[in-house]
């Protein structure tokens, strides 16, 4: 059972520990979520024995061509000056990427193998994967935290090392009830919605925020689970909608998020994307967009080459 106890501090000193014994690291990052689970703490401890694990493929729009996933990674790693050893793109729902993860295992002979990354980023699925089929299966869990310490388990080999997640920092998660966290895990690949806006229109993701246009019509491709409530009105009304948080809007009678909402302005270029810790992302096709998000305070976004190619 989840309990998230840890503190930051603990879990990085424990991903350290872990990092510290093995002569190779696979970072675990989910491309759904690249801004809420890369942590750069792990490569810098890790530097030059990471490889990366690109968790949760099964989950991108079928449009998503995978080589080209992988090279947008390495792109946007590299900007961060990180460079792994290499990217693996898997699925550890329907074993995808699995034979191919396995063959570089087995081909570098690393002795001890740590699993390392952010909270739910799927090591312990990952873990069971790789380990024989008789083996006992860890806890995996869609709540964060669920590993607890350090677990080594031995397997042909050598040994594979499980950790701790690391709790990423200004993951839209961290600001609402477990409930609706889990609510907020997608369980099928994520499909776009497409949304025109007119300026001054809004666009509501349920009760967790929304995106206004500042400027000229837009079209927005949006990315989030499916589970987000889209709601299109005016900027005026998102508002109102925020701070009442009706049932057919939020999906559930809940209220949180409860804290202070955060306001920003940001212009995103045809080809970007405006990604969203721990949500998704949005898409801007045509025309460059100014656009005003409001979040939840301390969400982090992030500007970016849109992840998938246009088509
Ligand atoms: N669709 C899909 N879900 C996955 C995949 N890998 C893991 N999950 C799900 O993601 C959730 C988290 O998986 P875990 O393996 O427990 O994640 P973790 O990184 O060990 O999490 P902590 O121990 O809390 O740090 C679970 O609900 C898993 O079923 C995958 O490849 N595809
Ligand atoms: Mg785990």
């Amino acid at each position: 059972m989840a309990s998230n106890s840890l503190s930051r501090e603990t879990e990085l000193s424990l991903a350290a520990e872990a990092i510290g014994k093995a002569q190779l690291v696979l970072v675990l990052l989910d491309p759904i979520d690249f801004a809420g689970t890369l942590v750069p703490e792990l490569f810098r401890k890790a530097k030059g024995k990471a490889a990366v694990v690109l968790t949760k493929m099964d989950l991108l729009p079928p449009i998503a061509r995978h080589h080209e996933v992988v090279a947008w990674v390495k792109e946007e790693l590299g900007r961060k000056g990180i460079e792994p050893v290499r990217i693996f793109p898997v699925s550890s729902k329907n074993g995808q990427g699995i034979p191919e993860l396995l063959s570089f295992l087995e081909k570098r002979k690393a002795e001890e193998i740590a699993l390392v990354g952010a909270t739910n980023v799927g090591k312990s699925a990952l873990l069971a994967r790789l380990l024989p089929k008789d083996a006992q299966e860890p806890t995996i869990s869609n709540l964060k935290g669920t590993t607890q310490g350090l677990n080594i388990r031995k397997w042909e080999h050598g040994k594979l090392i499980d950790t701790p997640g690391i709790t990423p920092l200004g993951r839209l998660d961290q600001f609402i009830c477990p409930r609706c966290q889990v609510e907020l895990i997608p369980a099928d690949p994520i499909k776009s919605r497409l949304y025109q806006l007119a300026s001054g229109q809004a666009l509501l993701f349920g009760a967790l925020g929304y995106v206004e246009n500042l400027e000229n019509e837009t079209v927005l491709q949006v990315y989030v689970p499916g589970s987000v409530i889209l709601h299109r009105t005016t900027g005026e009304k998102a508002q109102k909608l925020l701070a009442a948080k009706p049932h057919w809007l939020s999906g559930s009678s809940c209220k949180c998020p409860t804290g202070a909402w955060e306001t920003r302005e940001v212009s995103v270029q045809p080809l970007e994307d405006l990604a969203i810790a721990g949500l998704g992302w949005l898409s801007v096709r045509r025309a460059p967009a100014s656009l005003r998000l409001v979040l939840p305070q301390g969400v982090q976004i992030q500007v970016r080459n849109a992840l998938l190619q246009k088509r």
